[in-house]
């Protein structure tokens, strides 16, 4: 049986208009990629966002291991993913009561929810998590990834916490658009599945980061992004690395529904 496309998904009626947004970018673009800017400059990311932007579906951010951020840097980057037609995922993994999760994606030195249209929260407090986060990004349009199992070796994010993740998306459907993952947990196709831990070669590194292949996230898993750091930023040539996972990533996607390549 073959699935839906991208596009297909696109258009369905009950889907969130972030993910909606974000498949139709992912066909236009022919990317499955989400770079991981894991830099520590402001000014390194900012040239990172310009050079593989047209490459890149997301750009995902940790913006406080920046040692130099400034507001300036979020007006910077926003500009760059209007330039480039990407979405930007600030990988903050929130974990609080909702009260508190509030607080810090509004407010604080970093003011996510003013410039990430996409943001991340573990599970783990329970709903209220997510409800915090609704109450500020709900009406800014904004949109959130459920943390439903991890890349690193030992993960308790397995099993029945995994489907008590998805029981959790599936009743705050109206902000949760999707699933940090590292396979497919749901056939519902509104639901968008992002995978990091992704390199061209299986592997791992020394504080227990576990790595697929592209072909296997998006072709076997099942997976929709894969979500790529070290594998572009530490090669000898960024916008060179970019372009070999894009085409790895669509390649497995095509494959995957069944297009000729
Ligand atoms: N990340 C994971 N695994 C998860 C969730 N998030 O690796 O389960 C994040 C890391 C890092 C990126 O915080 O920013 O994805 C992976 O980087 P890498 O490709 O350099 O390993």
């Amino acid at each position: 049986k073959l699935e839906l496309s991208y596009s297909d998904r696109a258009k369905l009626p009950n889907i969130h208009p972030l993910a909606s947004k974000l498949l139709k970018v992912m066909e236009e673009k022919q990317s499955n990629l989400c770079v991981s800017a894991d830099v520590t400059s402001s000014e390194e990311l900012l040239q990172l966002a310009d050079s593989l932007g047209p490459k890149i579906c997301m750009l995902k951010t940790h913006v406080d291991i920046l040692k130099d951020y400034t507001v300036a840097f979020n007006q910077k980057l926003l500009a760059l993913a209007e330039k480039h037609n990407f979405l930007i995922f600030e990988d903050r993994k929130f974990a609080d009561i909702g009260n508190t999760v509030k607080h810090q994606y509004e407010g604080g030195l970093y003011q996510i929810s003013s410039w990430s249209h996409i943001v991340n929260a573990h599970a783990v407090p329970g709903p209220g998590v997510v409800k915090g986060l609704r109450a500020v990004g709900k009406p800014l349009g904004r949109g959130c990834l459920l943390i439903a199992q991890m890349s690193s070796q030992g993960s308790l994010a397995t099993g029945e916490y995994t489907k008590a993740v998805l029981k959790m998306a599936e009743e705050q459907s109206d902000f949760v658009i999707g699933f940090i993952c590292g396979s497919k947990i749901t056939e519902r196709p509104e639901f968008i599945h992002m995978t990091p831990g992704v390199q061209m070669q299986a592997g791992g590194d020394v504080l227990g980061q576990q790595y697929t292949t592209p072909e296997e996230v998006i072709h076997s898993k099942g997976s929709d992004v894969i979500i790529v750091g070290r594998g572009v930023l530490e090669a000898p040539d960024r916008l060179k690395a970019a372009e070999s996972y894009r085409k790895s990533g669509w390649d497995a996607y095509a494959k995957r529904i069944g297009l000729c390549v």
